[in-house]
């Protein structure tokens, strides 16, 4: 396929075009997302996540900057973006640094929420696939912290930023569950806004180490550049220490399984949603209901002649 050509060779253009065919469910993307399968799984994939407003955004072009500088190529994914990304240039500053349309090295990418069979987080990571076989190093995934979907996609992404803010001791306390079990990495921003010390303190004091490793936190200003390079210097030392153990291998792991059974769920639901494989399933419905027969053993039938699509 030529649009795979193109990808594998850099071509930003083709990319984005990929991913409006994945977007749009289009029947090519499938066969060029197995095409350029072999050609992924170099890239660094970090999500970031935290509650709306927070600035994970504003953290993001930031380091989009600051990975320019260190001379990495840089993508970003963003689920439902409510604000802008400008690719380096912050809200604020006069001097726009790195222009994104020209750029090479720089590629961002906006997901919409709805339309997708496969679900949102399968649009998201066949996107990521795409700018890893564009030749993308660090490929950084954005989400607003409100429901499972988001630590879904923070559960794929080989490090996992937490943005929070800071709040006054007892809001610490309220943290979002699950939230100290997802993050890699822990971000105090807003530090302009006072209150930060103790916000990092506290969430220090309550994180542990898991696997070999202790989640760090890293106070930052997005709004004044500060602690971006602590942050930058944060997520290459947890990606050298998942290259060093066996995380990186493992959360590949986690990723392909989740995958498969994805894709297998989204087969099964292709295949009986199919005219006469649709209504033979309705059949089956049928018998179950007047105890004509049970579900695991209609379910075994059903499987066994099963005629996927291609
Ligand atoms: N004072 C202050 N404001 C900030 C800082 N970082 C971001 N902001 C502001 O906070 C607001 C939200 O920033 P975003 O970067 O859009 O936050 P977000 O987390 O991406 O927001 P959503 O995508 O809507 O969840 C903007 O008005 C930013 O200018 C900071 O370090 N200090
Ligand atoms: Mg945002």
């Amino acid at each position: 396929m030529k649009i795979v050509e193109q990808v594998l060779k850099g071509d930003k253009r083709a990319a984005g075009k990929l991913i409006s065919m994945i977007e749009d469910d289009d029947a090519g993307a499938t066969e060029a997302l197995a095409a350029i399968y072999p050609h992924t799984g170099k890239a660094h994939v970090v999500g970031f996540t935290g509650p709306p407003g927070v600035g994970k955004s504003s953290l993001i072009n930031r380091l989009i900057r600051e990975f320019r500088v260190r001379d990495r190529k840089v993508g970003v994914v963003a689920v439902d973006p409510t604000s802008p990304f400008t690719g380096g240039a912050v809200l604020g500053d006069r001097i726009r640094m790195s222009d994104t349309g020209t750029d090479p090295g720089v590629f961002i990418r906006s997901m919409a929420t709805r339309g997708h069979s496969g679900g949102l987080a399968l649009a998201t990571f066949d996107a990521v696939k795409v700018l890893d076989a564009l030749g993308i190093d660090l490929i950084f995934v954005e989400t607003v912290g409100a429901g499972q979907s988001e630590i879904d996609i923070a559960s794929r992404a080989h490090t996992t930023v937490v943005v929070q803010m800071p709040q006054s001791g007892d809001a610490v306390q309220a943290l979002k569950a699950g939230i100290l079990e997802i993050g890699d990495i822990y971000v105090v921003n807003k530090t302009d806004l006072g209150g930060a010390d103790s916000m990092a303190s506290n969430l220090d004091f309550m994180l542990e180490e898991r696997q070999g490793w202790r989640p760090p936190v890293v106070q930052t200003s997005a709004l004044e550049g500060k602690g971006i390079k602590e942050l930058a210097d944060a997520i290459n030392k947890h990606y050298r220490y998942l290259k060093g153990g066996g995380g990186w291998r493992r959360r590949e792991s986690d990723r392909a399984r989740k995958e498969l059974y994805e894709s297998m769920k989204r087969l099964l639901a292709e295949a009986y949603s199919d005219e006469t494989e649709g209504v033979a399933f309705e059949e089956v419905v049928g018998a179950i209901v007047v105890r004509k027969t049970d579900p695991r053993s209609a379910a075994k039938t059903l499987l066994r002649d099963l005629k996927l699509p291609k």
